[in-house]
């Protein structure tokens, strides 16, 4: 059946997933912030979230985990980050659907390369995350262990070590060469240089991005086609 003009416009448009990753102090939350701001600003509709999400139950746990006032087992709390994430899936997709483009400062693949880096197999790490709902891009904040030492609040929180960052910074590295999309998927951007200059960058590629993706079914299939 042909379409008609009323089905067109009927047609919702879906938002981008815009995903931050990088190590810690790498300036993700910076730069995401100043996204979600210059979009809502020109007229987007946008919102900005944030994994670990501290705010829910299983979130409080691993916030009292990451300030070091509580223990588990590393591949307990693994698990745990991935709930984290599964929690917040349908409530994604809905946002997306109805055409609001999704910022997101860290997801899965912090969830894999720092407990990786702690020494967990890779494959296993990965496999809870397996069909979550997949990034249209993913802004690769990159920035050596060395900097990341020299910025404020540095070694506050679990996992903020020079020698744990480094191995994280490869791993996240290994995640990049096993998307099979990795070059239309990764930008990677010296974070090691001026805010503006990187925000500038992020705001012109993001908004090629959400009109492309404006027209692209929602992907649920993360590492479906590397698993
Ligand atoms: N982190 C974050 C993980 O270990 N696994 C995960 O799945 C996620 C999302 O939590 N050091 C770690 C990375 C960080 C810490 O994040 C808290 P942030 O963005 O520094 O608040
Ligand atoms: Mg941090």
């Amino acid at each position: 059946m042909a379409l008609v003009n009323s089905d067109i416009i009927n047609i919702k448009k879906r938002g981008a997933f815009i995903l931050f990753e990088g190590c810690d102090k790498a300036g993700k939350s910076t730069q995401a912030n100043k996204l979600f701001e210059y979009l809502r600003n020109n007229g987007h509709s946008v919102e900005l979230l944030k994994f670990p999400d501290r705010k829910t139950k299983i979130g409080q746990i691993i916030n009292a985990y990451l300030a070091n006032e509580y223990e588990l087992d590393d591949k307990a709390i693994h698990l745990l980050f991935s709930v984290n994430r599964w929690e917040r899936m349908k409530a994604m997709k809905n946002l997306l659907l109805s055409g609001k483009t999704l910022i997101v400062d860290r997801y899965a693949y912090s969830g894999v390369s720092y407990s990786a880096a702690k020494g967990l197999d890779l494959n296993w790490c990965c496999s809870p995350d397996i069909g979550l709902l997949s990034p249209d891009v993913i802004f690769f904040m990159d920035l050596t262990a060395e900097e990341a030492e020299k910025r404020g609040g540095f070694g506050e929180e679990r996992y903020e070590k020079k020698s744990l960052q480094e191995k994280v910074r490869k791993i996240f590295y290994m995640l990049k060469e096993k998307d099979s999309d990795k070059d239309s998927l990764w930008r990677i951007l010296n974070a090691n240089q001026s805010v503006e200059l990187l925000h500038k960058r992020i705001v012109e590629y993001s908004l090629k991005l959400i009109e492309k993706c404006s027209q692209l079914p929602l992907k649920e299939d993360l590492w479906k086609a590397t698993s």
